[in-house]
């Protein structure tokens, strides 16, 4: 009897290793590849947070976030949609994605647009960006109003209400200022910020806060000399266009890590910093290769099909998702390749 049940069981287990071996190469590598579609970069990552001058992931090891930005989103709400942020995180490995929302150009959230409605698109954004299971940076994009006291009080209501709502959602980040510019101080810029993050901290403990820094974004190194003091989980923003923006610029960002100062690059494009003109690729290649090293996040500029060399799509495309090659810009195609 008990030779019989061995023999059985020697059957059974010949059996399996027959009929795996007959399973196509091409299915198992199809089942491996769904697992890892599974694994969102939400899910392997988690909560973020800054250690010394690196965002890192629950576990603690270095993360490096590589995002899109959107124009801004009441300019182009169109591609604010699933299928837009699903092709990028699936064909282009991107893991985040920036809401640009201007506060002064053209309808604005402070300059006469519809407040409610331009909420309701970051609402949708980060609720896409969710399901997808990436990051979502709420990005509060000054441009033309150059110095962020200008809407402060109305800065102040939206993060109330932004922190308040995702407090609990451990993909969203806050960038309360885009670009400071014309003139405007770190002095005055850390005031603001100081009033934004109390408001935000006062709901949401955790999530990432990116602060933007003089002159475009750029003077980390200035920042690095007089950071904010008394909170976590905050990071100062450096801006670059590859055409306009070289070697001297990388030097800034080293100065600033080597002050400790935590660097995260919410937006850069490959053309001229006017957002046209021409591309520099091997520029870019440098910039990379540098953000990489140092381990610093970056976000590209920008998810449209404006007729303009910073636009990741062709003027020609009309596609609001599912982009194909033949949809992109030479911009678009050098960062996929990325
Ligand atoms: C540009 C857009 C362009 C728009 C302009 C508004 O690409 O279509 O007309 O803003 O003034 C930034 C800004 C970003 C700019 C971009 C390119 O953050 O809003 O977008 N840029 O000029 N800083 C440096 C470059």
């Amino acid at each position: 009897m008990r030779s019989v049940n061995i023999m059985k069981k020697v059957l059974c287990l010949l059996l399996a290793v027959v009929l795996f071996a007959s399973v196509p190469a091409e299915s198992v590598s199809a089942a491996v590849s769904k697992t890892k579609k599974a694994a969102t970069p939400l899910k392997k990552n988690g909560q973020l947070r800054v250690k010394g001058t690196t965002l890192v992931n629950s576990k603690g090891k270095a993360v490096i976030l590589k995002g899109v930005s959107t124009h801004g989103i009441n300019w182009f709400p169109e591609y604010v949609n699933s299928s837009a942020f699903k092709t990028l995180r699936d064909s282009w490995g991107v893991n985040c994605i920036r809401l640009a929302m201007y506060t002064e150009e053209y309808n604005g959230y402070c300059s006469g647009g519809n407040q409610k409605k331009l909420r309701g698109l970051v609402d949708k954004g980060v609720k896409y960006a969710t399901e997808l299971g990436m990051y979502v940076i709420i990005d509060w994009h000054i441009l033309s109003d150059g110095n962020p006291n200008r809407h402060k009080k109305q800065a102040l209501s939206f993060f109330k209400y932004m922190a308040k709502k995702y407090k609990k959602h451990k993909n969203v980040i806050y960038e309360i200022c885009n670009e400071p510019n014309g003139g405007t101080q770190w002095k005055d810029i850390k005031s603001y910020a100081k009033s934004v993050i109390k408001t935000i901290r006062s709901y949401d403990k955790k999530n990432i806060i990116l602060v933007g820094t003089p002159t475009w974004s750029q003077d980390v190194d200035v920042v690095a000399k007089s950071p904010i003091k008394g909170y976590s989980n905050l990071m100062y923003t450096f801006h670059f266009y590859a055409a306009t923006h070289k070697a001297s610029y990388r030097a800034k960002v080293e100065n600033a890590l080597k002050k400790r100062l935590p660097v995260f690059v919410s937006e850069f494009g490959i053309s001229e910093s006017s957002g046209n003109g021409k591309i520099n690729k091997s520029e870019a290649g440098k910039w990379i290769k540098f953000l990489k090293k140092k381990k610093i996040s970056y976000v590209c500029w920008n998810l449209s099909n404006k007729n303009e060399s910073c636009s990741l799509l062709k003027r020609t495309c009309k596609k609001t998702g599912k982009f194909k090659a033949s949809d992109l810009s030479a911009a678009g195609k050098w960062y996929k390749s990325q």
